[in-house]
């Protein structure tokens, strides 16, 4: 039985060297989101998105995980089967730490998908737009990646364990991306109690009923102990 579900954004993978989105110099202010993390943009030119994440792919692989990471897995391993991570994050930093229970609600980097047939089998580190689907030959291969105007990976059953938990607890999030941003508001409304663990007040600070801002390499171990 879920106890306390943990959503984490790119700032819990910050001090590991991935960049965010929206802070000073992320992502987003590098790249125009609309070019490469949304299907249309995919449509237009696949060499550029493939690009854009071949090099997120590599910066994930060569990323090392942080006492953050470290410390989510030590709780899922002294409370089993209790703890469940909701990641909007593509990297697989939380696995290389050690958790388990991690549900990938915007994708995988390290995962690839046909975009013919929808079958998906783990990526190779340099994926170029016309390599063949091995299930159906397609040359119509995608990140498995979850972009802007696509539904999320796992909706029902996060927002199933969401209403069941005790606690609810989003670590490096902005609270910018829905339908990730209203978990809170979700949580609440069940009568969970919510905790923001963030380097400073997100866009959704006032929905938490408490929230401890610092980097997660120290605030999440703190809490974790
Ligand atoms: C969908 C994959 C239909 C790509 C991403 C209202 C309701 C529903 C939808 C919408 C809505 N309004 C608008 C929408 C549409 C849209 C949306 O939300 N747009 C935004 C821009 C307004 N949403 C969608 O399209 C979603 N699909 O809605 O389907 C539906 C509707 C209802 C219910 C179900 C389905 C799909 C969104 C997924 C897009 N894909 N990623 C990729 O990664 O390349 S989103 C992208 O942003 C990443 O996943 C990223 O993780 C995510 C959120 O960003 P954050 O993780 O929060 O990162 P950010 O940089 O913003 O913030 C970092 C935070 O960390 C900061 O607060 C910073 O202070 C902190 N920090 C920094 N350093 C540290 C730190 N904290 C601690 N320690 C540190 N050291």
């Amino acid at each position: 039985m879920t106890k306390i579900v943990i959503l984490t954004g790119a700032g819990i993978s910050a001090e590991s060297g991935l960049g965010t989105f929206r802070d000073v110099g992320g992502l987003w202010t590098r790249y125009d989101l609309s070019e490469v993390a949304t299907p249309e943009g995919f449509a237009r030119d696949p060499a550029l998105v493939h690009e854009f994440y071949n090099a997120r792919r590599k910066n994930a692989a060569e990323a090392i995980p942080n006492a953050a990471h470290a410390a989510l897995a030590r709780l899922e391993r002294a409370m089993p089967g209790a703890v469940r991570i909701v990641t909007q994050n593509i990297d697989d930093l939380h696995e290389r730490a050690g958790s388990r229970a991690v549900w990938h609600m915007h994708g995988q980097v390290g995962r690839a998908r046909c975009a013919a047939c929808g079958e998906t089998w783990a990526a190779p580190m340099v994926m170029r737009p016309d390599d063949p689907c091995p299930a159906c030959r397609a040359p119509a291969t995608r990140p498995d990646i979850v972009w802007f105007g696509e539904f999320p990976y796992h909706m029902d059953e996060i927002w199933e364990v969401l209403r069941a938990a005790d606690l609810f607890v989003a670590i490096g999030t902005s609270g910018s991306v829905y339908p990730a941003a209203a978990f809170v508001q979700d949580a609440a409304r069940a009568g969970v109690r919510t905790l923001e663990l963030n380097l400073e007040p997100s866009e959704t600070v006032n929905d938490f009923d408490e929230a401890r801002h610092g980097p997660a390499s120290e605030i999440v171990p703190a809490w974790v102990e």
